[in-house]
């Protein structure tokens, strides 16, 4: 954080000198709408990478300038594509391709009769900074501890939540755990702007989160996030997510292996301190989504923690005990699924919280099948769930986690036995088809992005389409070797970062214009003018208007639905499962840019 924050401030100076100079010439408005209708990755480009900014709104003339950030040298100049119209606001684009210039510094796009960009750098690792924020942005919604100033910074609070007195609502009741029952349940990650905790949504995030520590082990075994674990022998991944573990721990019933849905209030709190939130809290009725999501994650875990054997004795093998208890419960209670509105028609108080309310869960059987299946080598485990139902690969999201069994599956293919193999070789064929789609869509599109070229892409949370999006594709280049595969999840990457319909880079304190003002309870509550740093914002979200119903969208087109508001919970809340694939893309391209000459 204090190297990202040098540079930053290095920035800022460059960039209100540069103003200066050109308020002198009488075109300060120029420059500042150039800004806004230059798109591009706010942060930057790896030298031998595609660099691509995208030019908004008329444009007259055909050449645009690589300068040096005082303006004062040109290194490189290109002409501008023909104009194309964006997908689904029909707006005219055109593209500057500077991807021939490799050599690292701090630049800025000159764009005569349009204007200047932000400036950005060119250099190698030059998303280090974004893929440690975004796991240190885990860290900032621990519950249960202080936050201290050592560890993070102006963002320093007193501990919210401890969650050691906490209900069973009378939804989860049972003989031996009547309504009322006091349980203990502490630690564990604030799932977004709110301060519930969901085990399902905390299932994909946490399933993120070791396939990126699985699939890249020395990328994390390097990475100091500066939280109070650092100096131990575990991974700062690792011991981040434990957090959150040991509180999944706790919401399973001891007694028979059910997983409770969420630990929550009845009601949202206000926009206030995590310390000043102190309604009471409940368990609410198990399920089996909830059940399966876990199984997953504490077989997952039981792997990962196993060679940390002498740090946390005996951890692996209680998360393996763990995840065979819920998942022989789901198989005892395949269709409990978990619906909000019943439940507050037979039990009091109603809940109102997030309900994260799963109809299907075939997918969670699938994810949870394959996990329990690695881990132990039980052909059982595999042989007892419908593994490939279709031929569909859906993109990974809380209620659709079958991917990420299959990646499982596709990272430990020689341990594979006979049963799987054959599955196995369909599914990798089928993952590099949808990559070949991903990768000619992204060329034609006028943003040259993978996300955002039609509507479906841009539901509530859509910031982690684009990052799964770009999992999908890093796993096809796993597969492939094909640094194609690489490039087009970059291209979602810089997405992220600002080359989007909207010019916002989504992540907290990432970017001249980026997210502001989240839907974030302590960002809102806490009087620092900053947002908390490395958090993803949903993003744009076609039906956003209508959901949250705030004032001040300015468009109505989907690729445009966004509002930088603490209103806007629709467009712009954050939230642990969208972090998680970002931590996931931004790592593994910081991991693999190398060796794949990007
Ligand atoms: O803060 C809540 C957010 O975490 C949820 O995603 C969102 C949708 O369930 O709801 C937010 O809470 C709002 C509530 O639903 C309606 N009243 C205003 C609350 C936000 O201030
Ligand atoms: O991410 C969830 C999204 O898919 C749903 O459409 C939305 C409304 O139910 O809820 C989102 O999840 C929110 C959860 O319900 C409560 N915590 C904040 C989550 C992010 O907005």
């Amino acid at each position: 954080m204090q190297r990202f924050s040098t540079l930053i401030g290095v920035i800022l100076i460059g960039l209100s000198a540069s103003c200066t100079q050109v308020q002198k010439s009488g075109s300060a408005v120029t420059e500042l709408q150039g800004q806004e209708s230059i798109r591009l990755n706010q942060i930057g480009f790896y030298p031998n990478a595609p660099k691509v900014a995208i030019v908004t709104g008329k444009s007259t003339g055909d050449k645009f300038y690589l300068k040096t950030q005082d303006l004062s040298k040109t290194v490189f100049t290109g002409s501008l594509s023909e104009s194309q119209l964006t997908e689904l606001s029909k707006k005219p684009t055109r593209v500057a391709d500077f991807s021939q210039f490799t050599k690292p510094g701090v630049y800025v796009l000159d764009i005569p009769g349009v204007g200047q960009s932000y400036p950005f750098e060119i250099k190698q690792q030059v998303h280090q900074e974004v893929a440690a924020a975004a796991m240190k942005g885990f860290y900032f919604q621990r519950l249960s501890v202080d936050l201290p100033v050592q560890f993070a910074g102006k963002w320093h609070r007193p501990a919210g939540h401890p969650d050691v007195e906490v209900l069973v609502h009378p939804s989860a009741a049972t003989a031996q755990r009547p309504a009322g029952t006091v349980i203990s349940s502490p630690k564990g990650w604030y799932d977004a702007g709110d301060y519930n905790k969901y085990i399902v949504n905390s299932g994909i995030t946490m399933g993120t989160l070791l396939s990126a520590y699985e699939d890249f082990p020395q990328f994390f075994k390097e990475q100091d996030l500066n939280i109070p674990e650092s100096g131990n022998n575990v991974p700062d991944l690792l011991d981040e997510s434990l957090w959150n573990l040991r509180w999944m721990l706790t919401m399973q019933d001891p007694l028979d292996g059910g997983v409770y849905h969420k630990l929550t209030n009845a009601n949202f709190e206000g926009m206030v301190m995590p310390h000043e939130a102190t309604s009471t809290r409940y368990v609410v009725q198990k399920g089996t989504a909830a059940s399966l999501d876990f199984a997953a994650v504490m077989a997952q875990a039981s792997r990962v923690f196993k060679s940390y054997g002498r740090e946390f004795p005996g951890l692996s093998d209680s998360c393996l005990t763990a995840a065979k208890k819920a998942w022989e419960w789901a198989k005892k209670n395949p269709k409990v699924l978990y619906d909000q509105d019943a439940m507050n028609k037979s039990f009091d108080p109603d809940v109102n919280t997030g309900a994260y309310g799963d109809k299907d869960v075939s997918d969670e059987f699938i994810w949870a099948a394959a996990e329990l299946y690695i881990t132990t080598g039980q052909d059982s485990y595999y042989t007892s769930v419908n593994m490939v139902p279709d031929a569909k690969m859906p993109i990974p999201s809380w209620p659709q986690v079958r991917l990420l069994g299959y990646y499982t599956l596709m990272r430990n293919i020689e341990k594979l036995s006979p049963v799987a193999k054959i599955d196995v070789g369909v599914i990798k064929d089928r993952l590099v088809q949808l990559a070949n789609e991903m990768v000619q869509g992204g060329a034609a599109g006028a943003y040259r992005t993978v996300m955002g070229r039609v509507t479906e892409d841009y539901i509530w949370g859509s910031s982690s389409v684009a990052a799964n999006q770009g999992i999908v594709l890093v796993q096809a280049y796993k597969l492939t070797g094909d640094k194609k595969y690489l490039t087009a999840a970059l291209s979602n990457l810089d997405y992220l970062l600002g080359r989007n319909a909207v010019g916002y880079s989504f992540v907290t304190g990432f970017g001249e214009k980026s997210t502001k003002f989240p839907h974030h309870r302590p960002s809102v509550a806490d009087k620092v003018v900053e947002p908390v740093p490395g958090l993803l914002s949903g993003g744009t979200n076609a039906n956003a208007n209508k959901q949250d119903k705030c004032e001040g969208y300015t468009s109505s087109f989907p690729d445009e639905m966004y509002l930088d508001h603490d209103c806007s919970y629709a467009s712009n809340e954050i939230a642990i499962n969208w972090n998680a694939p970002l931590v996931y893309l931004a790592s593994a391209l910081e991991a693999l840019h190398k060796e794949a000459g990007l």
